[in-house]
């Protein structure tokens, strides 16, 4: 396993073979650096393949949501379908010659640094279930943040006597057509299933907590003539994508730090004259959220107003609905209703903090991640770690997230990364490794700048830390590109050797 390096070139642990390990597998092997990826899965994908719900789609459009150098020509449509994302990844990574380059089945459990100081050689030892030990000079953790799922607090939840699953683990043994069905959240995943699942269930209810503000869009396709276009017009290709990320990732991106932003304003608005034509008062009523629109992740949807409507859907909320415990046949809500169900869908999102662990990771002087992580993770510039030396993260705590692609953070962070590590190859640094001031100043002017933000008017969502703070990027994604392409050397020890 691992690639044939050059001498004394360093080498590379990639924890991860999701959408963020497999563009650092393919920027190291064009950069000649030796690299493992560990994969705990047997197939590479992160939450393309975790994900394989009824109505699965990007909610970013597609030609934002591919690697800058591997644009695809081929989307089918503006957002296209999951299975479609999974094909795009495998492809690529079998095209630039990584897929075989991973050691599948088999998680890292632990990482341990051996600092010379005590007698080690300044390397992370690896090591994985199977007992596996490798040693690198780096690590580059692309664990995802969307990647455990998380079930409900709900008493009873093990007593339901039929096939009872999350979104990320579904049953495809398990039949739907004419079934009675019971889907539990209506984050992007649960309406995207009530979406599909409406026109297929004999019955659906929808048990909606908190309202969302769903976004209606069209389901483009993309003609063969324009298909055409991109593969034979790489300039167009190139266009589109510089377009859309400006759109989403600056655009949009930037409106949600602005509580009283026009392009917010314009959501809202747009959100509300699709509600206003629903006929039913009572169902537009239950479907209206009561707070700022992207407050939480904004929902996009291309069926969800039609499929609240079927006949075959309710939305089940309010007070009256409110879940009271799980029965074997069904869920019982507040108002001492029991319904009953063939299947139960959790459609109730994921432990964002979790990252890497369980894994133990042991930097410097016995430093320990989870203790240093007790509280919540928070990362330096969203990226590295005091007292965890020669260690990255992609897509790591404090990133930016929202309404747009993760593949260009992955990016911007990965080459952020590498100029760090020429700077250790070139012998102007002894290691990587922010200093404690600096990541504290950075974590205070985080917390400030998050406390202004749209996710912080007043809504319960996964943005939010233990304390309701937002715990991603807070500034304008102008500025995570800037802090990207020029590290504040400053702030890392040992600067200027
Ligand atoms: O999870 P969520 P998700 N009783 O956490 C409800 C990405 N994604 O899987 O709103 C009752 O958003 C909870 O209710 P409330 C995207 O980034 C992308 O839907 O907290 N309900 C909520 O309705 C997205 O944001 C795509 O009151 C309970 C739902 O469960 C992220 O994944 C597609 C409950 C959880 O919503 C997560 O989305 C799909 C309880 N005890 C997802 N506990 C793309 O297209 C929770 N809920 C790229």
């Amino acid at each position: 396993m691992g690639q044939t390096t050059e001498r004394n070139a360093p080498t590379f642990g990639i924890i991860g073979a999701g959408m963020s390990g497999i563009l650092a597998a393919i920027k190291l092997q064009e950069a000649g650096y030796g690299f493992t990826v560990f994969e705990k899965a047997d197939r590479l994908g992160g939450t393309w393949r975790d994900n394989t719900y009824p109505g699965l789609a990007c909610d970013v459009p597609s030609h934002i949501y591919s690697y800058s150098f591997a644009l695809n020509p081929e989307w089918s449509r503006f957002a296209s379908p999951g299975s479609e994302i999974l094909e795009y990844f495998e492809r690529v990574a079998k095209e630039y010659g990584v897929d075989d380059q991973i050691r599948f089945s088999d998680p890292v459990v632990r990482c341990t640094w051996r600092d010379s100081k005590d007698g080690g050689d300044n390397r992370w030892e690896v090591e994985t279930g199977s007992g596996h030990v490798e040693t690198f000079d780096f690590v580059i953790a692309a664990t995802g943040i969307l990647h455990h799922p998380k079930l409900p607090e709900i008493e009873g939840l093990e007593s339901f006597a039929g096939p009872m699953f999350h979104s990320a683990r579904w049953d495809h043994d398990v039949a739907l057509d004419g079934k009675r069905i019971g889907l539990v959240g209506t984050g992007s995943t649960g309406v995207q299933i009530t979406g599909a699942l409406a026109p297929r269930a004999e019955k659906l209810s929808v048990f909606q907590r908190t309202a969302q503000w769903v976004v209606p869009v069209d389901q483009v396709a993309y003609s063969e003539e324009e298909k055409e276009t991109f593969r034979t017009d790489s300039d167009a290709l190139d266009k589109l994508h510089d377009e859309l990320t400006m759109a989403f990732n600056d655009g949009f991106g930037t409106s949600i730090l602005d509580v009283d932003s026009d392009m917010i304003d314009g959501i809202e608005a747009r959100c509300r004259e699709e509600l206003a034509t629903i006929d039913d008062e009572e169902l537009r009523a239950k479907i209206t959220p009561t707070y700022r629109a992207g407050c939480k992740r904004l929902v996009i949807s291309h069926n969800w107003y039609e499929a609240v409507q079927a006949d075959s859907v309710e939305i089940v909320t309010g007070a009256d609905g409110e879940i009271e415990r799980i029965e074997p046949t069904g869920v019982r809500t507040a108002d001492g209703r029991l319904h009953e169900f063939d299947v139960l869908v959790m459609a109730t999102g994921f432990k964002v903090d979790s990252f890497m662990r369980p894994m133990s990771i042991t930097g410097a002087d016995g430093a320990d991640l989870d203790e240093v992580w007790a509280e919540r993770p928070s990362a330096y510039m969203a990226i590295t770690l005091p007292g965890f030396p020669n260690f990255f993260m992609l897509n790591g705590p404090n990133s930016p997230v929202g309404n747009f692609s993760l593949i260009q953070t992955a990016e911007l962070q990965f080459e952020y990364a590498m100029d760090m590590v020429e700077r250790v190859v070139s012998g102007q640094l002894e290691r990587i490794q922010p200093n404690e001031e600096a990541a504290q100043r950075f974590e205070d002017e985080r917390v400030e700048a998050a406390q202004n933000t749209v996710w912080a008017t007043g809504c319960n969502s996964w943005y939010l830390d233990d304390r309701g703070i937002p715990f991603a990027w807070p500034f304008p994604f102008e500025r995570f590109r800037r802090e990207m392409a020029e590290p504040r050397l400053g702030d890392y020890e040992g600067a200027g050797v």
